[in-house]
């Protein structure tokens, strides 16, 4: 009997439209060769910037019951010049994250064979690690306001709250414990401000030892976010786990991809632990303006975003197979000009295919 797996495709904005066709070619050749056993079946979503200058909405008003019964979403990019950044973000990208309470976004940083990291000495086994970033709450809340313009020119006040609940720090720590718990080496290392931040990531800080106490197979440690930004350069070979708030695991994220060789290998998964609601599977970079329409994007945090909703839907060898196809592609020297290539998006892809065997 076929397995079908309804997905939601939105790719958005600029090389999120370049990405994604790469993505569903890879799940196209899955279910080609499963004899029958798989089958993904696509609706197209067409929002993003374009959709908001035509009709003044990133997605339709009932576009969450649009996608509440879909069993994955698969996101391009959001973001194109004309559209402020806030509004894009919030109307589309922030809007389903926070509508779905997918509260783990998870982001894998790993050096793929072939690939050089900027730091010397880096090999596969040193920059090998997973950031778990909140992502429903903390800096990214939305709470606040712009107030006081008539107070005259120059004298607007702005408030930008960062919400902190204590079962928003519990269910984001316990997954990166669970997380832990599935990988070799069982460390979780939380990452606030707490020095400076005194509400918020102090009780973020009492919750993260509460939880660890819970854990006592796993190596625990809390580091400040400054501290953990060095550490991530100087001595990456000793992380496993990174727990942090929403802003932080953004950050950080990027960092660490840059320092696995470009942002465009890097994937995330914004996971609803509980499955309520479809779960997202995005790349990491955004839309990327300045190279989109050159057939130069890299498909490669699209694909292994693939990978990671595979693993979500249960798939696990098929995903396991994508990867194996990634690395070998990477090895192989076909990459993009952000990895030193020449290869186009579509040769790229064309490689990963070749190698999913
Ligand atoms: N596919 C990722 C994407 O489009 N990101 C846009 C962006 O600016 N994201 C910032 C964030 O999610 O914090």
């Amino acid at each position: 009997m076929t397995q079908t797996f309804r997905i939601a495709v939105i790719p958005g904005d600029g090389i999120g439209n370049e990405v994604v066709p790469e993505g569903l070619r890879v799940l196209d050749a899955l279910a080609a060769q499963s004899s029958g056993h798989i089958a993904f079946d696509y609706q197209h979503f067409p929002w993003g910037c374009d959709h908001y200058l035509k009709t003044g909405r990133m997605m339709d008003d009932d576009a969450l019951d649009d996608l509440r019964d879909f069993d994955a979403i698969y996101f391009g990019a959001v973001g194109w010049p004309g559209v402020p950044d806030h509004i894009s973000l919030w109307g589309l990208r922030l809007a389903i994250c926070q509508g779905f309470d997918q509260y783990a976004c998870v982001r894998p940083v790993k050096l793929l064979p072939g690939i050089e990291s900027p730091l010397r000495n880096a090999t596969v086994e040193t920059i090998d690690w997973i950031v778990v970033r909140e992502n429903v709450e903390g800096e990214y809340a939305g709470i606040g306001g712009r107030n006081l313009v008539g107070r005259g020119p120059g004298k607007e006040v702005a408030i930008q709250a960062a919400l902190f609940t204590e079962e928003g720090c519990e269910r984001i720590i316990r997954y990166a414990f669970e997380l832990a718990m599935s990988r070799p080496r069982k460390k979780v290392t939380s990452v606030t401000k707490s020095n400076a931040q005194q509400y918020g990531m102090v009780l973020w800080d009492e919750v993260f030892d509460r939880i660890a106490a819970e854990y006592s197979q796993v190596e625990t440690e809390a580091w400040l976010v400054d501290a953990m930004a060095a550490r991530f350069v100087l001595r990456p070979e000793t992380l496993d786990v990174v727990v942090g708030s929403n802003l932080f695991g953004d950050i950080l994220s990027d960092l660490g991809s840059a320092l696995a060789g470009s942002l465009g290998i890097a994937a995330s998964a914004n996971i609803d632990p509980l499955r309520r609601y479809p779960s997202m599977f995005e790349p990491v970079h955004g839309s990327a303006p300045d190279i989109a329409g050159k057939g130069i994007a890299n498909p490669i945090a699209a694909i292994w975003s693939v990978a990671m909703m595979l693993d979500h839907l249960g798939l696990g060898n098929e995903a396991a197979q994508v990867m194996r196809a990634i690395d070998a592609t990477t090895a192989s020297g076909t990459v993009t000009p952000d990895l030193g290539g020449k290869a186009t998006t579509t040769e790229v892809g064309d490689a990963v295919l070749q190698n999913l065997i």
